[in-house]
């Protein structure tokens, strides 16, 4: 495959960020690495095998980036003013619109600033796929950052497949009016072929918005638009390289690893374990505050069990960020100042992202995997546990409020506002026999692995081209 930047491409990924990091070496020159995600894992092998171009932010704002082939594609950079970060990125993306599409756990704020600059860089996406695109080729727009990348690419390349797919929860009617510039966001979405939920439920509430429109008629999962166009939504429930992370999982070296962390944690009889973003949606205070007066009330004894949670830092400049960080801090404080051993702490707090292999040996270890989101368009980590642990001996305890909790019915589920009824079912989590444990992860690692992430992007890439 060549090793220069193609002038056009025939297929093409829009993102917020490239699916790559930028590392300066010790004698200053750059070097890019893939970095990890799902998004990534995903789209990166449909890339080489297609031969396509990424277009995203190279993640370092007031700087201009030349194109380059990276692993078999193209990267396409586009450039973000310091002010645009502000406004596009952590404000109206990660203030406005993560909030409102998360049921409001948090309050959005909304700017009229904050929107237009949502709209110019937009824009920029758009003009950046339109000027790559070759003559009919298909364009996969990704995630709430870009909905009106769609429709805007559409008006500069009627010529095109377009494809969306929203990796995050789809608000009911309700909530998304409270949006002043919620037709904008329709009609963004409505310039592509094929739009991608994660749960029929997201698709439904889209649907009933699109329909509302004038001109549009609907039925049955589509809707016909005033101009002939006609749009699909569909769910596509995304998923995980269940094989790939398997066989990392299997591997000597990651097997060491996890021998070494059960030994460092003080080689308890429980480990319990949590892996977030630390976002308010993954429902950490409520988590932490259940397994805190588990502890404090001694049905889980800190001489026996230990909770391991890993907090991945996200959106440090949001202030929603901030105040979670340190409410979490003071928790988990609290809990480790009252647990009664002095050989080691209940709660093992890390504020930090590790490497894969590290992430795949504390899959390995955990006893109990607490995956308890407020709300969560799917939720990776319940997903990558199931793959990487292969003990029978094992236990998901699982929001019902994530999307993953629709396929992976055999879960120990919980409401996470409910902290009594968490803290039961964490227990009978712990506690239950080998055996029911057993059938119950049997069905879910069956699920992850007949429908894992090739089956999601060739199901959503050959509707898109078959429609
Ligand atoms: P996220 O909100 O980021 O994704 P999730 O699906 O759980 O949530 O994915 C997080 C990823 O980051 C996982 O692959 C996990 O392994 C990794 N990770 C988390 N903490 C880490 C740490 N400390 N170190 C290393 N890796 C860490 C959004 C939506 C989800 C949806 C995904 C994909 O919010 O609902 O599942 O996109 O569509």
């Amino acid at each position: 495959m060549s090793e220069s930047v193609q002038e056009t491409a025939k297929f093409i990924v829009v993102a917020n960020r490239l699916p790559v990091d930028r590392i300066v070496n010790d004698d200053s020159t750059v070097d890019w690495r893939s970095s990890p995600g799902g998004l990534v894992t995903a789209l990166e092998p449909v890339m080489q095998a297609r031969g396509g171009a990424w277009i995203g932010w190279h993640g370092a704002a007031d700087e201009q980036v030349e194109p380059f082939h990276h692993d078999g594609y193209d990267v396409i950079p586009v450039a973000l003013s310091e002010l645009e970060v502000e406004r596009y990125y952590e404000g109206f993306s990660n203030a406005t619109l993560w909030p409102l599409y998360h049921n409001c756990i948090a309050e959005p704020v909304f700017h009229r600033e904050w929107w237009d600059a949502y709209r110019r860089v937009n824009r920029r996406f758009a003009q950046a796929a339109a000027d790559r695109a070759e003559h009919g080729a298909t364009v996969w727009v990704q995630d709430y950052q870009l909905q009106l990348v769609p429709q805007l690419l559409r008006e500069m390349r009627p010529d095109l497949r377009i494809g969306f797919f929203l990796h995050i929860p789809f608000p009911p009617i309700e909530l998304f009016n409270r949006l002043p510039w919620r037709n904008g966001i329709i009609n963004g979405l409505l310039g592509a072929d094929l739009v991608g939920f994660q749960t029929p439920g997201h698709g439904s509430n889209f649907l009933r918005l699109a329909r509302r429109q004038p001109g549009i008629e609907g039925a049955r999962g589509r809707v016909h638009l005033s101009d002939g166009r006609m749009v699909t939504a569909k769910a596509f429930p995304i998923s995980i390289d269940a094989a790939g992370m398997a066989e990392l999982a299997n591997s000597p070296k990651v097997q060491a690893e996890a021998r070494k962390l059960r030994a460092d944690l003080g080689d308890p009889s429980t480990i319990l374990f949590g892996v977030d973003r630390l976002d308010y949606s993954k429902g950490l205070r409520n988590r932490v505050r259940a397994v805190g007066e588990l502890f404090d009330s001694g049905e889980l004894n800190p001489e026996e069990v230990v909770y391991l949670q890993l907090a991945t830092p996200s959106r440090e400049r949001v202030e929603e960020y901030r105040i979670l960080r340190d409410d979490i801090d003071l928790l988990v404080g609290r809990i480790n100042s009252k647990s009664a051993s002095l050989a080691r702490s209940a709660v093992n707090y890390r504020y930090t992202s590790v490497p894969r292999e590290t992430l795949t040996g504390m899959y390995q270890i955990a006893d109990v995997m607490l995956v308890t989101p407020l709300l969560d368009g799917m939720n990776l980590v319940a997903k990558e546990y199931l793959a990487c642990r292969s003990r029978s001996d094992s236990a998901l305890v699982l929001s019902e409020f994530a999307g993953a909790a629709l396929e992976l019915k055999q879960a120990y589920m919980v409401n996470p506002y409910d902290i009594d009824g968490m803290k039961a079912t964490i227990l009978r989590a712990v506690h239950d026999s080998p055996r029911v444990k057993a059938r119950k992860m049997r069905a879910m690692r069956r699920q992850v692995f007949e429908h894992d992430i090739d089956l999601w992007a060739d199901s959503f890439l050959n509707q898109l081209e078959g429609e």
